[in-house]
């Protein structure tokens, strides 16, 4: 029995992504379009042994801090959005978000992600607004000693020049989607150049950024294609993407989820494209029990870690597993070890932030390559 014209492809695609030959935008939609069991796990094989060659057992585990759900905005898929008046909203003050961020970081974390919604209470250029949050940011700075992501939404330059003063290392922002006629769709009054020219601005001044993708919000395969170009072009250090999950008492309530291979494929291809990035599995989209699915598809980071108790959400899904003590180190670390991986140690996540600060110290982002 010869073998098929689809599988020969295949063969000669992975092979491609193996000697890290980059792929064509039809090599791309080709893989994204696989639905055989067995097509999809070589893809999966592939994406693991790039991640093996540049980060071995090790993944990086990310502490997440949802601090305030209040939100200017109005994106369609979220449930923070200003518009939904059925929501119990909080902010979280210095004291409590200090007392998180300490117990994260004994538990083991890698890094802290401080995220909030476009709070406006935060977002004004004054030592009541803006310098409050810079306060607390480094006051987290210099209570943990951790490296810091901050995901505060769209904010000014200034404010990231501040950021990055008290230690801040990364920016994560994502556009969700490259197409823009979907973008306007998604995040409703907010300019699409404004928001790509922040992660750029982010580069230059050299934070870390982190690009990413939602699916299953009307993207086609040709849209995540483009996507990875764009995320390409940025030289964005880590890149994600998340299955879209409807809200209550938004705009796309009643839109389904979208079958889980995509994003577990997206995952996979995104490591053939970007062999040597952090790529996230994400506990926030189906908690522990989706979490070795996507590590098998090559991702190395856990993100959306949240301590049980503390009142704290998550995003997409902004209770799921959380009281139950799913989303910690230690029930991460069980999962893990059972695939043959382990948390790297602290030291050896900083040495790989500070390798990355100075190469953009020295690159601009638009010469940047992966
Ligand atoms: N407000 C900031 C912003 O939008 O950049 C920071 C919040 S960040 C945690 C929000 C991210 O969560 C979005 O960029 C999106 O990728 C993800 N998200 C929000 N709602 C979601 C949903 N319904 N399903 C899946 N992911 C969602
Ligand atoms: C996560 N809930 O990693 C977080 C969030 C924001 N930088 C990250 C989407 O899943
Ligand atoms: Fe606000 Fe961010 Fe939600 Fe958009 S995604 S509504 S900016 S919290």
């Amino acid at each position: 029995m010869g073998i098929s014209s689809q599988e020969f492809q295949l063969g000669e695609i992975l092979d491609k992504a193996y000697r890290e030959i980059p792929l064509n935008k039809a090599e791309i939609i080709f893989l994204l379009g696989l639905n055989q069991e067995e097509e999809i796990s070589q893809v999966f094989q592939v994406a693991r042994d790039l991640r093996q060659r540049y980060f071995g057992e090790k993944l990086f585990l990310y502490g997440f801090v949802y601090f305030s759900t209040f939100c200017q905005n109005n994106c369609t898929f979220c449930l923070y959005r200003k518009s939904n008046r059925s929501l119990k909203r909080y902010r979280k003050s210095e004291r409590e978000i200090l007392d998180t961020a300490y117990s994260l970081a004994e538990s083991g974390v890698h890094l802290l992600d401080l995220c909030m919604g476009e709070d406006p209470e935060y977002l004004m250029d004054s030592p009541r607004s803006f310098g409050k949050l810079l306060k607390i940011v480094e006051d987290v700075k210099q209570n943990t000693g951790l490296p810091l992501m901050i995901s505060p939404g769209l904010v000014p330059q200034v404010f990231l020049e501040r950021f990055q003063e008290v230690g801040v290392n990364w920016y994560a922002l994502y556009q969700e989607t490259h197409n823009r006629s979907l973008y306007a769709k998604m995040r409703l009054d907010q300019d699409y150049d404004a928001r790509w020219g922040a992660k750029r601005a982010a580069h230059h001044m050299g934070l870390l950024v982190e690009e990413g993708l939602l699916t299953g919000i009307g993207d086609t395969m040709e849209d995540v294609a483009d996507s990875f170009q764009a995320m390409k072009e940025l030289g964005a250090e880590q890149v994600r993407v998340m299955s879209f999950v409807p809200q209550e008492e938004t705009p796309m309530e009643k839109w389904v989820s979208p079958p889980r291979m995509r994003e577990i494929l997206i995952i996979a291809v995104m490591r053939l494209l970007f062999p040597d990035r952090l790529i996230p599995a994400s506990l926030d989209v189906d908690g522990i029990r989706g979490l070795k699915q996507r590590l098998n598809a090559g991702a190395n980071v856990v993100t959306s870690i949240i301590p049980p108790k503390a009142g704290l959400a998550g995003v997409s899904n902004n209770s799921l597993d959380i009281d139950e003590g799913n989303r910690t180190v230690k029930r991460v670390a069980e999962v893990v070890e059972d695939l043959g991986l382990r948390p790297a140690s602290l030291d050896q996540y900083i040495d790989w932030v500070e390798k990355k600060q100075k190469r953009i110290g020295r690159i601009p982002a638009k010469e940047a390559t992966i």
